[in-house]
Protein backbone atom coordinates (compact mmCIF):
# COMPACT_ATOMS: atom_id res chain seq x y z
CA UNK A 1 0.00 0.00 0.00
CA UNK A 2 1.82 2.86 -0.97
CA UNK A 3 1.13 6.47 0.11
CA UNK A 4 -0.03 9.07 -2.12
CA UNK A 5 2.18 12.33 -2.37
CA UNK A 6 1.91 14.80 -5.62
CA UNK A 7 5.60 14.41 -6.27
CA UNK A 8 4.53 10.34 -7.36
CA UNK A 9 1.81 11.83 -9.57
CA UNK A 10 3.89 14.45 -10.82
CA UNK A 11 6.24 14.34 -13.93
CA UNK A 12 9.14 16.67 -13.78
CA UNK A 13 10.81 18.36 -16.98
CA UNK A 14 14.64 19.30 -16.79
CA UNK A 15 15.89 22.08 -18.11
CA UNK A 16 19.37 23.10 -18.81
CA UNK A 17 19.59 26.90 -19.04
CA UNK A 18 22.54 27.15 -21.23
CA UNK A 19 20.97 25.41 -24.00
CA UNK A 20 17.16 25.57 -23.66
CA UNK A 21 16.84 29.37 -25.40
CA UNK A 22 18.63 32.69 -26.00
CA UNK A 23 16.71 35.79 -25.87
CA UNK A 24 19.35 38.51 -25.89
CA UNK A 25 21.78 37.16 -28.89
CA UNK A 26 24.56 36.24 -26.81
CA UNK A 27 24.72 32.28 -28.17
CA UNK A 28 23.76 31.44 -24.39
CA UNK A 29 20.21 30.56 -22.91
CA UNK A 30 18.48 32.62 -20.10
CA UNK A 31 16.12 33.22 -17.88
CA UNK A 32 13.82 35.01 -20.01
CA UNK A 33 14.29 32.01 -22.58
CA UNK A 34 12.31 29.57 -20.44
CA UNK A 35 9.55 32.23 -19.79
CA UNK A 36 9.41 32.64 -22.78
CA UNK A 37 8.58 28.54 -23.43
CA UNK A 38 6.54 28.69 -20.41
CA UNK A 39 3.38 27.57 -22.86
CA UNK A 40 5.47 24.85 -24.38
CA UNK A 41 6.04 23.21 -21.11
CA UNK A 42 2.12 23.67 -20.46
CA UNK A 43 1.39 22.42 -23.36
CA UNK A 44 3.81 18.96 -23.15
CA UNK A 45 1.69 18.59 -19.90
CA UNK A 46 4.87 18.68 -17.23
CA UNK A 47 3.94 18.97 -13.45
CA UNK A 48 7.42 20.56 -12.46
CA UNK A 49 10.14 22.31 -13.60
CA UNK A 50 14.00 20.96 -12.26
CA UNK A 51 16.75 23.77 -13.39
CA UNK A 52 20.12 22.82 -13.64
CA UNK A 53 22.45 25.12 -11.49
CA UNK A 54 21.67 29.00 -12.69
CA UNK A 55 23.58 30.56 -9.81
CA UNK A 56 26.61 32.59 -9.89
CA UNK A 57 29.30 30.69 -11.20
CA UNK A 58 32.91 31.05 -13.26
CA UNK A 59 31.38 28.50 -15.42
CA UNK A 60 34.61 25.77 -15.06
CA UNK A 61 31.73 23.01 -14.92
CA UNK A 62 28.72 24.94 -16.11
CA UNK A 63 27.42 26.67 -13.07
CA UNK A 64 28.00 23.16 -11.23
CA UNK A 65 31.25 25.18 -9.63
CA UNK A 66 29.04 28.08 -7.56
CA UNK A 67 30.26 30.97 -6.37
CA UNK A 68 27.38 32.55 -5.01
CA UNK A 69 24.45 30.58 -3.59
CA UNK A 70 21.96 33.43 -3.50
CA UNK A 71 22.39 35.17 -7.13
CA UNK A 72 21.76 34.32 -10.72
CA UNK A 73 24.39 33.91 -12.98
CA UNK A 74 24.96 36.93 -15.30
CA UNK A 75 25.07 34.82 -18.45
CA UNK A 76 21.52 33.63 -17.54
CA UNK A 77 19.78 37.04 -16.21
CA UNK A 78 18.95 37.99 -13.03
CA UNK A 79 17.10 37.79 -9.42
CA UNK A 80 13.94 39.74 -10.80
CA UNK A 81 14.44 37.69 -14.01
CA UNK A 82 13.92 34.34 -11.88
CA UNK A 83 11.22 35.94 -10.11
CA UNK A 84 9.54 36.11 -13.10
CA UNK A 85 10.36 32.28 -14.43
CA UNK A 86 8.97 31.45 -10.96
CA UNK A 87 5.93 33.20 -10.93
CA UNK A 88 5.04 32.26 -15.10
CA UNK A 89 5.60 28.57 -14.17
CA UNK A 90 3.23 29.16 -10.91
CA UNK A 91 0.61 30.81 -13.11
CA UNK A 92 0.72 27.38 -15.57
CA UNK A 93 0.70 25.24 -12.47
CA UNK A 94 3.91 24.16 -13.05
CA UNK A 95 6.33 23.70 -9.90
CA UNK A 96 9.78 24.33 -9.97
CA UNK A 97 12.90 22.72 -8.35
CA UNK A 98 16.51 24.06 -8.02
CA UNK A 99 19.80 22.00 -8.18
CA UNK A 100 21.30 22.18 -4.84
CA UNK A 101 25.01 21.68 -5.36
CA UNK A 102 26.93 21.65 -1.85
CA UNK A 103 28.77 18.89 -2.00
CA UNK A 104 31.78 21.63 -3.35
CA UNK A 105 31.38 25.13 -4.36
CA UNK A 106 33.48 27.33 -6.98
CA UNK A 107 37.15 28.09 -5.80
CA UNK A 108 35.60 31.60 -6.42
CA UNK A 109 33.38 31.51 -3.80
CA UNK A 110 34.00 34.06 -0.93
CA UNK A 111 34.09 30.81 1.62
CA UNK A 112 37.29 29.25 0.03
CA UNK A 113 38.96 32.54 -0.78
CA UNK A 114 38.72 33.14 2.75
CA UNK A 115 39.53 29.49 3.60
CA UNK A 116 42.87 29.90 1.09
CA UNK A 117 43.93 33.07 2.25
CA UNK A 118 45.89 31.41 5.75
CA UNK A 119 45.86 28.55 7.76
CA UNK A 120 44.80 30.56 10.36
CA UNK A 121 41.32 31.23 9.10
CA UNK A 122 38.09 31.18 10.70
CA UNK A 123 37.07 29.55 7.41
CA UNK A 124 40.16 27.33 6.86
CA UNK A 125 38.09 24.42 8.44
CA UNK A 126 34.89 25.23 5.64
CA UNK A 127 37.33 22.97 3.17
CA UNK A 128 39.35 19.60 3.56
CA UNK A 129 43.11 21.04 3.52
CA UNK A 130 46.25 18.69 4.57
CA UNK A 131 49.86 18.27 4.32
CA UNK A 132 50.90 16.32 1.98
CA UNK A 133 53.36 12.92 2.31
CA UNK A 134 56.92 13.51 1.19
CA UNK A 135 56.17 15.72 -1.50
CA UNK A 136 52.69 13.87 -2.92
CA UNK A 137 49.29 14.07 -2.10
CA UNK A 138 47.68 13.22 1.28
CA UNK A 139 46.05 10.09 -0.48
CA UNK A 140 45.18 8.27 -3.71
CA UNK A 141 41.92 9.37 -3.79
CA UNK A 142 40.68 10.75 -7.52
CA UNK A 143 39.15 13.33 -9.27
CA UNK A 144 36.28 12.80 -11.94
CA UNK A 145 37.69 15.41 -13.98
CA UNK A 146 41.41 15.28 -13.23
CA UNK A 147 44.28 12.54 -12.30
CA UNK A 148 44.76 13.41 -8.59
CA UNK A 149 41.75 14.57 -6.23
CA UNK A 150 44.10 17.26 -4.45
CA UNK A 151 45.48 20.57 -5.30
CA UNK A 152 48.40 22.29 -3.75
CA UNK A 153 48.67 25.82 -2.55
CA UNK A 154 51.98 27.31 -2.37
CA UNK A 155 51.29 30.26 0.12
CA UNK A 156 49.79 28.36 2.63
CA UNK A 157 51.75 24.83 1.92
CA UNK A 158 48.85 22.69 1.89
CA UNK A 159 46.71 20.19 -0.19
CA UNK A 160 42.99 21.18 -0.38
CA UNK A 161 40.41 18.49 -1.61
CA UNK A 162 38.38 18.51 -4.77
CA UNK A 163 36.08 15.54 -5.67
CA UNK A 164 35.77 17.38 -9.43
CA UNK A 165 37.67 20.04 -11.17
CA UNK A 166 40.23 22.16 -8.88
CA UNK A 167 37.77 24.91 -9.62
CA UNK A 168 35.42 22.71 -7.40
CA UNK A 169 36.72 22.64 -3.55
CA UNK A 170 34.72 20.14 -1.68
CA UNK A 171 33.23 21.63 1.26
CA UNK A 172 33.93 19.82 4.88
CA UNK A 173 30.54 18.85 5.96
CA UNK A 174 31.83 18.15 9.58
CA UNK A 175 32.33 21.82 9.93
CA UNK A 176 28.84 22.62 11.65
CA UNK A 177 29.24 26.00 10.42
CA UNK A 178 29.14 24.61 7.04
CA UNK A 179 26.08 22.70 7.82
CA UNK A 180 24.22 26.28 9.28
CA UNK A 181 25.20 28.35 6.21
CA UNK A 182 24.06 25.76 3.57
CA UNK A 183 20.92 25.09 5.61
CA UNK A 184 20.36 28.96 5.84
CA UNK A 185 20.95 29.58 1.97
CA UNK A 186 18.21 26.98 1.26
CA UNK A 187 15.77 28.50 3.70
CA UNK A 188 15.87 32.02 1.72
CA UNK A 189 15.33 29.63 -1.54
CA UNK A 190 12.50 27.50 -0.32
CA UNK A 191 11.08 31.20 1.67
CA UNK A 192 11.19 32.38 -2.18
CA UNK A 193 8.54 29.74 -3.21
CA UNK A 194 10.14 26.88 -5.02
CA UNK A 195 8.89 23.68 -4.89
CA UNK A 196 12.05 21.05 -3.85
CA UNK A 197 15.85 20.70 -4.68
CA UNK A 198 17.67 17.91 -6.82
CA UNK A 199 20.90 17.44 -4.95
CA UNK A 200 23.96 17.26 -6.51
CA UNK A 201 26.29 14.10 -5.51
CA UNK A 202 24.60 14.40 -2.25
CA UNK A 203 25.63 10.87 -1.25
CA UNK A 204 29.75 12.19 -1.40
CA UNK A 205 29.33 15.45 1.55
CA UNK A 206 31.12 12.75 3.99
CA UNK A 207 34.13 11.46 4.13
CA UNK A 208 35.97 8.87 6.29
CA UNK A 209 37.90 9.97 9.51
CA UNK A 210 41.65 10.10 8.16
CA UNK A 211 40.89 9.90 4.76
CA UNK A 212 42.34 6.61 3.92
CA UNK A 213 43.48 5.59 1.07
CA UNK A 214 41.01 3.78 -1.16
CA UNK A 215 40.54 1.33 -3.97
CA UNK A 216 42.46 2.05 -7.01
CA UNK A 217 40.12 2.43 -10.60
CA UNK A 218 38.63 1.25 -12.84
CA UNK A 219 36.81 4.51 -12.34
CA UNK A 220 37.87 7.13 -9.89
CA UNK A 221 40.17 6.11 -6.92
CA UNK A 222 38.81 5.95 -3.72
CA UNK A 223 35.26 6.12 -5.17
CA UNK A 224 34.70 3.66 -2.28
CA UNK A 225 35.30 5.57 0.69
CA UNK A 226 33.57 8.65 -0.53
CA UNK A 227 30.36 7.61 -1.61
CA UNK A 228 27.44 6.85 1.40
CA UNK A 229 30.31 7.95 4.09
CA UNK A 230 29.89 7.52 7.21
CA UNK A 231 27.72 10.60 8.54
CA UNK A 232 25.28 11.28 5.38
CA UNK A 233 22.48 9.84 7.01
CA UNK A 234 22.92 11.91 9.73
CA UNK A 235 23.88 15.16 7.91
CA UNK A 236 20.45 14.25 6.06
CA UNK A 237 18.22 13.81 8.81
CA UNK A 238 19.65 17.15 10.11
CA UNK A 239 18.85 18.66 7.14
CA UNK A 240 15.14 17.44 6.87
CA UNK A 241 14.82 18.48 10.51
CA UNK A 242 16.20 21.81 9.95
CA UNK A 243 15.14 22.59 6.55
CA UNK A 244 12.79 20.30 4.24
CA UNK A 245 10.67 19.08 6.97
CA UNK A 246 8.96 22.72 7.25
CA UNK A 247 7.80 23.05 3.57
CA UNK A 248 5.56 20.76 1.27
CA UNK A 249 7.84 20.13 -1.24
CA UNK A 250 9.91 16.73 -3.13
CA UNK A 251 13.75 16.07 -2.98
CA UNK A 252 15.62 13.97 -5.49
CA UNK A 253 19.20 13.40 -4.85
CA UNK A 254 21.87 12.48 -7.04
CA UNK A 255 23.87 9.27 -5.92
CA UNK A 256 26.00 7.67 -7.75
CA UNK A 257 27.41 4.25 -7.06
CA UNK A 258 23.74 3.55 -4.81
CA UNK A 259 22.61 0.17 -4.83
CA UNK A 260 18.67 -0.41 -3.65
CA UNK A 261 19.43 -1.45 -0.18
CA UNK A 262 21.96 1.80 0.11
CA UNK A 263 19.18 3.96 -2.13
CA UNK A 264 16.29 3.40 0.40
CA UNK A 265 18.37 4.42 3.14
CA UNK A 266 17.97 7.78 1.47
CA UNK A 267 14.60 7.46 0.52
CA UNK A 268 12.78 4.77 2.89
CA UNK A 269 9.56 6.67 4.04
CA UNK A 270 10.30 6.33 7.95
CA UNK A 271 13.89 7.48 7.53
CA UNK A 272 12.87 10.77 7.19
CA UNK A 273 15.59 12.09 4.67
CA UNK A 274 15.15 12.55 0.80
CA UNK A 275 12.09 11.41 -1.63
CA UNK A 276 14.30 10.19 -4.16
CA UNK A 277 17.30 9.39 -5.46
CA UNK A 278 18.74 9.29 -8.78
CA UNK A 279 20.56 6.26 -9.29
CA UNK A 280 23.21 5.15 -12.03
CA UNK A 281 23.09 1.10 -12.19
CA UNK A 282 21.12 1.45 -15.68
CA UNK A 283 23.18 4.07 -16.98
CA UNK A 284 26.35 2.24 -16.10
CA UNK A 285 25.44 -1.05 -18.07
CA UNK A 286 27.58 -0.12 -20.77
CA UNK A 287 30.67 0.89 -18.44
CA UNK A 288 33.22 -2.40 -19.16
CA UNK A 289 36.08 -3.12 -16.65
CA UNK A 290 38.27 0.04 -18.35
CA UNK A 291 35.70 2.13 -16.52
CA UNK A 292 33.56 5.06 -18.19
CA UNK A 293 36.01 6.42 -20.84
CA UNK A 294 37.43 2.93 -21.36
CA UNK A 295 35.76 0.20 -23.96
CA UNK A 296 32.38 0.53 -24.08
CA UNK A 297 30.32 -2.92 -22.92
CA UNK A 298 27.57 -4.89 -24.37
CA UNK A 299 24.67 -5.24 -22.64
CA UNK A 300 21.75 -7.87 -22.74
CA UNK A 301 18.20 -6.36 -22.15
CA UNK A 302 18.18 -9.24 -19.54
CA UNK A 303 20.56 -7.24 -17.63
CA UNK A 304 18.73 -4.59 -18.23
CA UNK A 305 15.49 -5.75 -16.75
CA UNK A 306 17.17 -7.43 -13.64
CA UNK A 307 18.64 -3.89 -12.55
CA UNK A 308 15.35 -2.20 -13.28
CA UNK A 309 13.16 -4.99 -11.60
CA UNK A 310 15.41 -5.09 -8.89
CA UNK A 311 14.78 -1.11 -8.62
CA UNK A 312 10.59 -1.43 -8.59
CA UNK A 313 10.70 -4.65 -6.17
CA UNK A 314 13.16 -2.99 -3.63
CA UNK A 315 11.76 0.10 -3.38
CA UNK A 316 8.41 -0.83 -3.30
CA UNK A 317 9.36 -3.35 -0.43
CA UNK A 318 11.03 -0.83 1.89
CA UNK A 319 8.72 2.13 1.24
CA UNK A 320 11.01 4.02 -1.10
CA UNK A 321 9.87 5.75 -4.33
CA UNK A 322 11.81 5.25 -7.67
CA UNK A 323 12.70 8.38 -10.20
CA UNK A 324 12.71 7.46 -13.41
CA UNK A 325 15.04 8.75 -16.25
CA UNK A 326 17.59 7.58 -19.16
CA UNK A 327 18.80 10.48 -20.03
CA UNK A 328 20.18 13.77 -18.30
CA UNK A 329 22.93 16.44 -18.91
CA UNK A 330 25.29 13.73 -18.25
CA UNK A 331 24.45 11.05 -20.54
CA UNK A 332 24.15 10.76 -24.04
CA UNK A 333 20.79 10.84 -25.68
CA UNK A 334 18.55 7.82 -24.75
CA UNK A 335 17.73 7.37 -28.67
CA UNK A 336 21.25 7.07 -29.54
CA UNK A 337 21.61 4.88 -26.84
CA UNK A 338 19.00 2.74 -25.96
CA UNK A 339 16.92 2.98 -29.15
CA UNK A 340 18.06 3.35 -32.77
CA UNK A 341 18.45 7.33 -34.22
CA UNK A 342 17.87 6.57 -37.53
CA UNK A 343 15.49 4.49 -38.90
CA UNK A 344 13.78 4.07 -36.00
CA UNK A 345 14.08 6.77 -34.61
CA UNK A 346 10.41 7.96 -33.79
CA UNK A 347 9.24 4.62 -32.87
CA UNK A 348 12.33 3.88 -30.59
CA UNK A 349 11.80 7.12 -28.99
CA UNK A 350 8.11 6.69 -28.10
CA UNK A 351 8.64 2.56 -27.07
CA UNK A 352 11.64 4.08 -24.29
CA UNK A 353 8.96 7.14 -22.94
CA UNK A 354 6.42 4.25 -22.81
CA UNK A 355 9.02 2.39 -20.74
CA UNK A 356 10.11 5.05 -18.53
CA UNK A 357 6.16 6.42 -18.24
CA UNK A 358 4.69 3.05 -17.51
CA UNK A 359 7.00 1.79 -14.71
CA UNK A 360 6.51 3.07 -10.90
CA UNK A 361 7.96 5.94 -10.02
CA UNK A 362 8.53 9.38 -11.00
CA UNK A 363 9.37 10.02 -14.68
CA UNK A 364 12.49 12.99 -15.56
CA UNK A 365 12.14 14.13 -18.91
CA UNK A 366 15.36 15.70 -20.49
CA UNK A 367 14.83 19.04 -22.50
CA UNK A 368 14.86 17.37 -25.95
CA UNK A 369 13.81 14.32 -25.28
CA UNK A 370 9.79 14.98 -26.07
CA UNK A 371 11.22 15.52 -29.87
CA UNK A 372 13.43 12.57 -29.88
CA UNK A 373 17.03 14.50 -30.02
CA UNK A 374 19.43 12.54 -30.81
CA UNK A 375 23.55 12.47 -30.19
CA UNK A 376 25.81 14.74 -31.85
CA UNK A 377 28.05 13.89 -34.20
CA UNK A 378 31.11 15.50 -32.95
CA UNK A 379 33.99 15.28 -35.33
CA UNK A 380 37.10 17.07 -33.95
CA UNK A 381 37.70 17.32 -30.02
CA UNK A 382 37.57 21.18 -30.55
CA UNK A 383 33.70 21.23 -30.95
CA UNK A 384 33.58 19.46 -27.61
CA UNK A 385 33.09 21.96 -24.71
CA UNK A 386 32.31 19.57 -21.81
CA UNK A 387 35.17 19.61 -19.46
CA UNK A 388 34.93 16.36 -18.29
CA UNK A 389 35.83 15.10 -22.08
CA UNK A 390 38.22 17.22 -22.60
CA UNK A 391 40.03 16.69 -19.12
CA UNK A 392 39.86 12.84 -20.02
CA UNK A 393 40.65 12.76 -23.28
CA UNK A 394 44.55 12.40 -23.40
CA UNK A 395 43.60 8.65 -21.40
CA UNK A 396 40.69 8.28 -23.46
CA UNK A 397 43.26 8.42 -26.68
CA UNK A 398 45.42 6.18 -24.82
CA UNK A 399 43.15 3.44 -23.99
CA UNK A 400 41.16 3.70 -27.35
CA UNK A 401 44.56 3.68 -28.78
CA UNK A 402 44.69 7.26 -31.38
CA UNK A 403 42.67 9.85 -31.72
CA UNK A 404 40.20 8.62 -33.98
CA UNK A 405 39.53 5.49 -31.62
CA UNK A 406 38.93 8.15 -29.23
CA UNK A 407 36.34 10.14 -31.18
CA UNK A 408 34.30 7.07 -31.33
CA UNK A 409 34.13 6.96 -27.49
CA UNK A 410 33.28 10.73 -27.35
CA UNK A 411 30.91 10.31 -29.68
CA UNK A 412 29.08 7.61 -27.68
CA UNK A 413 29.21 9.11 -24.46
CA UNK A 414 30.20 12.70 -23.83
CA UNK A 415 28.47 14.91 -21.68
CA UNK A 416 27.81 17.37 -24.60
CA UNK A 417 25.31 14.75 -26.37
CA UNK A 418 23.36 16.64 -24.00
CA UNK A 419 24.04 19.89 -24.37
CA UNK A 420 23.91 20.58 -27.50
CA UNK A 421 21.15 23.54 -28.53
CA UNK A 422 17.62 22.95 -28.17
CA UNK A 423 16.16 22.60 -31.51
CA UNK A 424 13.01 24.63 -31.90
CA UNK A 425 12.92 25.23 -36.04
CA UNK A 426 14.46 24.65 -38.80
CA UNK A 427 15.60 28.10 -39.01
CA UNK A 428 19.61 28.98 -38.61
CA UNK A 429 20.81 27.77 -34.87
CA UNK A 430 17.86 25.74 -35.03
CA UNK A 431 15.91 28.83 -34.01
CA UNK A 432 18.18 28.91 -30.10
CA UNK A 433 19.70 31.89 -30.78
CA UNK A 434 20.57 34.73 -33.38
CA UNK A 435 23.86 34.69 -32.16
CA UNK A 436 26.88 32.29 -32.19
CA UNK A 437 26.00 29.31 -30.50
CA UNK A 438 28.13 28.21 -27.18
CA UNK A 439 28.00 24.87 -28.04
CA UNK A 440 27.11 23.25 -31.74
CA UNK A 441 23.71 22.97 -32.75
CA UNK A 442 23.53 19.01 -33.93
CA UNK A 443 23.22 19.65 -37.45
CA UNK A 444 19.75 17.32 -37.79
CA UNK A 445 18.04 20.27 -36.68
CA UNK A 446 16.37 20.75 -40.21
CA UNK A 447 14.44 17.74 -39.45
CA UNK A 448 14.13 17.01 -35.66
CA UNK A 449 12.65 19.82 -34.22
CA UNK A 450 9.82 21.83 -32.02
CA UNK A 451 7.97 23.26 -34.85
CA UNK A 452 7.89 20.81 -36.68
CA UNK A 453 7.03 17.91 -33.81
CA UNK A 454 4.05 20.18 -33.27
CA UNK A 455 2.92 19.93 -36.50
CA UNK A 456 2.71 16.42 -36.93
CA UNK A 457 0.03 14.70 -35.07
CA UNK A 458 1.80 11.03 -35.05
CA UNK A 459 5.21 12.76 -33.52
CA UNK A 460 6.82 11.68 -30.74
CA UNK A 461 5.81 15.44 -28.64
CA UNK A 462 2.72 14.55 -29.09
CA UNK A 463 3.00 11.02 -27.83
CA UNK A 464 4.78 12.16 -24.51
CA UNK A 465 1.75 14.38 -24.21
CA UNK A 466 -0.66 11.44 -24.80
CA UNK A 467 1.57 9.67 -21.89
CA UNK A 468 1.32 12.61 -19.18
CA UNK A 469 -1.89 13.10 -19.91
CA UNK A 470 -3.09 8.86 -19.30
CA UNK A 471 -0.76 9.86 -15.86
CA UNK A 472 -2.81 11.92 -14.76
CA UNK A 473 -6.11 10.38 -15.16
CA UNK A 474 -4.88 6.27 -14.28
CA UNK A 475 -3.56 6.22 -10.70
CA UNK A 476 -2.72 2.84 -11.56
CA UNK A 477 0.11 4.18 -14.06
CA UNK A 478 1.81 6.02 -10.78
CA UNK A 479 0.96 3.16 -7.89
CA UNK A 480 0.14 0.05 -9.68
CA UNK A 481 2.61 -2.63 -8.19
CA UNK A 482 5.79 -3.81 -11.08
CA UNK A 483 5.77 -7.35 -12.25
CA UNK A 484 8.16 -8.69 -14.86
CA UNK A 485 7.09 -11.24 -17.47
CA UNK A 486 8.86 -13.23 -20.13
CA UNK A 487 11.49 -12.86 -17.51
CA UNK A 488 14.34 -14.02 -19.76
CA UNK A 489 12.65 -13.23 -23.09
CA UNK A 490 15.74 -11.07 -24.99
CA UNK A 491 13.86 -8.83 -27.58
CA UNK A 492 10.72 -8.25 -25.23
CA UNK A 493 10.43 -6.07 -21.92
CA UNK A 494 6.85 -7.06 -20.68
CA UNK A 495 5.95 -5.85 -17.31
CA UNK A 496 2.05 -5.98 -15.38
CA UNK A 497 1.16 -3.42 -13.01
CA UNK A 498 -1.39 -4.33 -10.65
CA UNK A 499 -3.59 -1.88 -8.39
CA UNK A 500 -6.76 -3.36 -6.54
CA UNK A 501 -8.56 -5.19 -9.22
CA UNK A 502 -6.84 -3.35 -11.96
CA UNK A 503 -3.78 -4.23 -14.17
CA UNK A 504 -2.24 -3.06 -17.07
CA UNK A 505 -0.34 -4.88 -19.50
CA UNK A 506 3.09 -3.35 -20.66
CA UNK A 507 4.45 -4.77 -23.84
CA UNK A 508 7.98 -3.14 -25.32
CA UNK A 509 9.85 -4.99 -28.56
CA UNK A 510 13.73 -3.20 -27.55
CA UNK A 511 14.82 -3.92 -31.23
CA UNK A 512 14.33 -3.80 -34.48
CA UNK A 513 13.60 -7.43 -34.71
CA UNK A 514 9.72 -8.76 -34.95
CA UNK A 515 9.62 -11.18 -32.00
CA UNK A 516 6.86 -13.71 -31.33
CA UNK A 517 4.87 -12.42 -28.30
CA UNK A 518 3.25 -15.05 -26.57
CA UNK A 519 0.85 -13.93 -23.38
CA UNK A 520 1.78 -15.93 -19.96
CA UNK A 521 -1.29 -18.09 -19.01
CA UNK A 522 -1.46 -16.31 -15.54
CA UNK A 523 -2.39 -13.68 -16.44
CA UNK A 524 -6.36 -13.63 -16.99
CA UNK A 525 -8.90 -11.09 -18.07
CA UNK A 526 -12.33 -10.34 -19.56
CA UNK A 527 -11.79 -7.40 -21.31
CA UNK A 528 -8.60 -5.15 -22.57
CA UNK A 529 -8.56 -1.60 -23.65
CA UNK A 530 -5.43 -0.48 -25.55
CA UNK A 531 -4.53 2.67 -23.60
CA UNK A 532 -1.72 3.44 -25.77
CA UNK A 533 0.60 2.10 -28.40
CA UNK A 534 3.31 3.55 -31.15
CA UNK A 535 1.84 1.66 -34.16
CA UNK A 536 -1.62 1.20 -35.74
CA UNK A 537 -3.59 -1.42 -33.75
CA UNK A 538 -6.34 -3.44 -34.80
CA UNK A 539 -7.86 -3.03 -31.27
CA UNK A 540 -10.22 -6.33 -31.44
CA UNK A 541 -6.97 -8.11 -32.47
CA UNK A 542 -5.88 -11.18 -29.84
CA UNK A 543 -2.97 -10.34 -28.08
CA UNK A 544 -2.57 -14.39 -27.18
CA UNK A 545 -0.21 -14.62 -29.34
CA UNK A 546 1.23 -11.94 -32.09
CA UNK A 547 4.18 -10.77 -34.29
CA UNK A 548 5.63 -7.31 -32.56
CA UNK A 549 6.86 -4.48 -34.82
CA UNK A 550 10.76 -2.99 -34.54
CA UNK A 551 10.58 -1.22 -31.20
CA UNK A 552 6.76 -1.54 -30.76
CA UNK A 553 5.06 -0.79 -27.51
CA UNK A 554 1.57 -1.29 -26.25
CA UNK A 555 -0.25 -0.53 -22.77
CA UNK A 556 -3.41 -2.68 -21.96
CA UNK A 557 -5.70 -2.37 -19.32
CA UNK A 558 -6.84 -5.53 -18.71
CA UNK A 559 -10.48 -6.24 -16.43
O1 LIG B 1 27.42 14.67 -11.54
C1 LIG B 1 28.06 13.73 -10.74
C2 LIG B 1 28.56 12.48 -11.35
O2 LIG B 1 29.05 11.65 -10.65
C3 LIG B 1 28.53 12.17 -12.79
O3 LIG B 1 27.32 11.85 -13.31
C4 LIG B 1 29.33 13.19 -13.53
O4 LIG B 1 28.54 13.83 -14.48
C5 LIG B 1 30.46 12.57 -14.25
O5 LIG B 1 30.02 12.21 -15.51
C6 LIG B 1 31.11 11.41 -13.58
O6 LIG B 1 31.82 10.62 -14.48
C7 LIG B 1 27.01 15.87 -10.97
C8 LIG B 1 26.42 16.79 -12.02
O7 LIG B 1 25.25 16.21 -12.53
C9 LIG B 1 27.46 17.07 -13.06
O8 LIG B 1 26.96 17.81 -14.13
C10 LIG B 1 28.58 17.80 -12.37
O9 LIG B 1 29.64 17.97 -13.27
C11 LIG B 1 29.09 17.07 -11.14
O10 LIG B 1 28.05 16.55 -10.31
C12 LIG B 1 29.90 18.00 -10.26
O11 LIG B 1 29.07 18.94 -9.67
CA1 LIG C 1 21.37 34.82 -23.67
Amino acid sequence: NVSKEWWKEAVVYQIYTRSFNDTNGDGIGDLQGIIEKADYLNKLGIDVVWLNPVYQSPNDDNGYDISDYQDIMDDFGTLEDWEELLEALHQRGIKLIMDLVVNHTSDEHEWFLKSKSSKDSDYRDYYYWRPGQDGNPPNNWGSFFDDTAWDYDEATEEYYLHLFSKKQPDLNWRNPEVREEVYEMMTWWLDKGIDGFRMDVINMISKPDGLPDGEEGPGVNGFDQFVNGPRVHEYLKEMNQEVLSNYDIMTVGETPGVSPKEGAKYVGEDRDELNMVFQFEHVDIDVGPDGKWGKIDEWQLTDLKEIMSKWQYEMEERDGWNSLYLNNHDQPRMVSRFGDDEEYRRESAKMLATFLHTLQGTPYIYQGEEIGMTNCPFQDIEEVDDIETVNNFEDIKESAGGYEEAMEVVRYRSRDHARTPMQWNDSQNAGFTTGEPWLKVNPNYTEINVESALEDEESVFHYYQQLIELRDQYPILVYGQYELILDDDQEIYAYTRTLEDEQLLVILNFFDGEPEFDLPSEIEFEEKELLISNYDVDEAESIEHFLLQPYEARVYKLK
